[in-house]
């Protein structure tokens, strides 16, 4: 149910399994900068923070995640060996339309996804003609709506075993002790196939519920944070058409997501600069990177 008018909405449960080191994968469309981003986030944060990252394979690296408190424990403590926080990032190939169904580079890719902690969700919304758009023209709603389609119906055809198997012992095995599992997986199921909605978007899973999404992790509970790819020109002053839109988009159907504007070309180019002139440019344009905010 939507949340009562002048009541705060309520902030969503978190579905998953947890530990010290979260493993976020960046998923979206062909060709809307998800490797550009990748790089210029692992690149730039090694550099930046000086810690020995690990390149786990060349689709995969961890970043540290920059923390204050962390380095004044370390500079009062000095301990013999530091461990700071650090997330794992993957850089998932792009999906398809049908890539449920073994498209594109298809189901193996949504297994990749199926590994992770929680998805940066990478939309496009420059112009380059140079570019080209799977879809053919730039639309990131429609864009984010493709992919949402791609994770939901992976998620249908993963939760038909798992009702059918619980369905042998909890109703014809007559083992009453499973019955109110199935009972849950049912309300899951319709949530998910009859409504057509992402398990995050509800957020008023009771605990039993969220034990028994804990146990089958979905795609669709993983959080998500929209990633929107502007162009250099539209980051620095701010301004993009579909910026509004998709925070429309998100507030309707997926609220308390964030959205954060980025610009992979501004991120490269800083990249390539040395630290002086990095931050003279930065200062010119009235602007600055946004890496560390997205880790955080
Ligand atoms: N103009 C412009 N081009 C960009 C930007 N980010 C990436 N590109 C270009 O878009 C093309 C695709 O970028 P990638 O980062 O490889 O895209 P991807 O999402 O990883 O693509 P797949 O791996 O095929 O799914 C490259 O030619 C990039 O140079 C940007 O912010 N602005
Ligand atoms: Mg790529």
């Amino acid at each position: 149910m939507p949340p009562k008018k002048g009541e705060a909405p309520k902030p969503p449960p978190l579905i998953g399994r947890f530990g010290t080191s979260l493993k976020i994968g960046i998923v979206g469309l062909p060709n809307v900068g998800k490797s550009t981003f990748f790089n210029v986030l692992t690149k730039s944060q090694a550099a930046a923070e000086n810690f020995p990252f690990c390149t786990i394979d060349p689709n995969e690296s961890r970043v540290p995640v920059p923390d204050e408190r962390y380095d004044f424990l370390c500079k009062y403590h000095k301990p013999a060996s530091k461990v700071p926080a650090f997330l794992n990032v993957v850089d998932i190939a792009g999906l398809v339309k049908g890539a449920h169904s073994g498209q594109g580079l298809g189901n193996a890719f949504l297994s990749h996804i199926n590994a992770c902690d929680g998805i940066f969700h990478m939309t496009r919304s420059f112009d380059d003609e140079d570019i080209i758009h799977v879809e053919g023209n730039v639309d990131p709603v429609r864009d984010i709506e493709i992919i949402h389609e791609e994770l939901r119906l992976k998620d249908e055809e993963m939760i038909a075993p798992i009702i059918d198997k619980l369905e042998k012992v909890a109703v014809r095995g007559g083992d009453k002790k499973l019955k109110p599992e199935y009972d849950i997986l049912l309300k899951i199921r319709n949530w998910i196939v009859e409504e057509k909605k992402h398990v995050r978007f509800y957020h008023d899973w009771n605990d039993k519920e969220i034990e028994v999404l804990n146990k089958n992790l979905f795609l669709t509970s993983k959080p998500m944070i929209y990633l929107v790819n502007l162009s250099e020109k539209d980051y620095i002053r701010k301004k993009n058409k579909w910026l509004a839109k998709i925070k429309e988009w998100v507030d309707a159907h997926d609220p308390g997501s964030l959205v954060i504007p980025l610009s992979g070309a501004f991120e490269s180019k800083l990249l390539d600069m040395e630290e002086e002139e990095r931050n003279k440019y930065c200062e010119e344009q009235k602007t600055q990177s946004v890496l560390t905010k997205i880790i955080k």
